[in-house]
């Protein structure tokens, strides 16, 4: 029988590339869906014809007991979160709740269903559970690359919340026994990235001008360093580390760090730009409080897992402008909220 998985957030970029990826690996594959009318689930009816749908939210327990009755997966991924983080300065409380106590309702939810207590602990078969955890939670990154070692000191309510939703992971594995773990992931990108992130503001900034819809792109700090990889490559490691022989937590990331001002000029120039025409910084898009340089250590998830990104920056960077190029030229545009640091 083919094993089933249930994906939180399977409408954002993650749910995509990793619903497809097990698809093709035979799984039976759920997407839990929010709100009465999500204008992003008939995206996923179309992408991902063969991926079932089933009701919830990250904060209604109710409907998260429902869902894990209704599917009872061998394996679920919570990737749902407000994951945007300047949106988590102007909405503090609502990010506490869908990407913090979101994740301690999503476990309770496999322990009320499987049965599982303390005294009791798990039984063989259990629901395996990953946690979407990141990079953000290093933020004042206290050593330079950054392990599964390296203490957290998260710089964003959003970082916050991911460190509670990190640490309940590891304790209901410790106190519970549950094969639940955590990929501390770090940034990672592609055409199919929301257009509030700074590489895909980029990419749809870069084609506007190209196709001469307009004359300017406007950002905010072009120092920040990230090590930007493939999402794609990224969701193969969060079902290899579900799927490995021990529950543990591994950092996934290319080891390779690079500036907003690099990635800015990666992408003019993959259309053959010059970006020191075009880019406006403005200082109203810089955030209250900014994480400098992340950097990723992946030696672990290497040896362990057996895992590799295989997509470069400059690779990554030109797919994402080519395919915005095809977008906007057939007519496709996502838009900009330009308030949005
Ligand atoms: P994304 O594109 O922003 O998708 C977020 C998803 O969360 C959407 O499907 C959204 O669904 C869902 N969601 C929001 N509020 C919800 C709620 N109350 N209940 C249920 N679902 C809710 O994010 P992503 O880039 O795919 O990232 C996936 C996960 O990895 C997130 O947890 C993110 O924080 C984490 N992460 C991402 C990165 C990265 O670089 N991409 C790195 C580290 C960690 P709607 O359509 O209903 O809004
Ligand atoms: O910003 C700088 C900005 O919004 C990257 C999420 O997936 O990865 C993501 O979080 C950097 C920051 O991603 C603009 O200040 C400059 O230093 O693309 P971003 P993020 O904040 O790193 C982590 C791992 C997650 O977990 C998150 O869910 O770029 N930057 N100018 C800008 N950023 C934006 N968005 N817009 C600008 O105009």
């Amino acid at each position: 029988m083919a094993k089933r998985a249930l994906l939180t957030g399977i409408t954002g970029q993650d749910g995509s590339y990793l619903a497809e990826h097990l698809l093709g690996a035979g799984y039976e594959v759920w997407g839990l869906v929010r709100g009465q009318a999500n204008p992003r689930v008939s995206r996923v009816r179309t992408l991902l014809q063969d991926v079932r749908l089933v009701r919830g939210d990250l904060l209604d327990q109710g409907s998260l007991i429902s869902a894990v009755e209704k599917v009872q997966p061998d394996e679920v991924y919570n990737l749902g979160a407000i994951s945007f983080v300047p949106m988590s300065w102007e909405q503090a409380e609502l990010t506490a709740e869908v990407t913090g106590m979101g994740v301690l309702r999503m476990l309770e939810a496999i322990r009320v269903c499987s049965g599982i207590t303390a005294s009791r602990g798990t039984a063989a078969g259990q629901t395996r559970f990953y946690q979407a955890s990141s990079s953000e939670m290093f933020g004042q990154v206290r050593e330079t690359p950054q392990t599964e070692r390296t203490p957290f000191h998260p710089r964003s309510p959003y970082g916050v919340a991911k460190a509670y939703g990190h640490f309940l992971t590891q304790n209901y594995r410790e106190s519970y026994g549950m094969f639940a773990v955590s990929g501390i992931l770090f940034n990672h990108e592609s055409p199919r990235r929301g257009a509030e992130f700074v590489t895909r503001k980029v990419s749809l900034g870069v084609a506007r001008i190209k196709l001469g819809r307009s004359r300017e792109l406007r950002l905010g700090n072009l120092e920040a360093r990230r090590d930007w990889g493939f999402a794609g490559d990224f969701v193969r490691a969060m079902h290899l580390m579900l799927t490995a022989g021990e529950p543990e937590d591994y950092v996934i990331g290319t080891g390779r760090t690079h500036s907003v001002r690099e990635l800015v000029e990666a992408a003019f120039g993959a259309a053959g730009l010059d970006w020191e025409r075009y880019v406006v910084t403005d200082p109203g898009l810089h955030r209250p409080a900014e994480v400098d340089l992340l950097c990723a250590d992946p030696k672990k998830a290497r040896t362990q897992l057996g895992w590799e990104p295989t997509v470069s920056f400059e690779d990554l960077v030109a797919m994402m402008v080519e395919s915005d190029l095809r977008l906007l030229a057939g007519g496709g545009d996502p838009g900009q909220d330009s308030s949005w640091p």
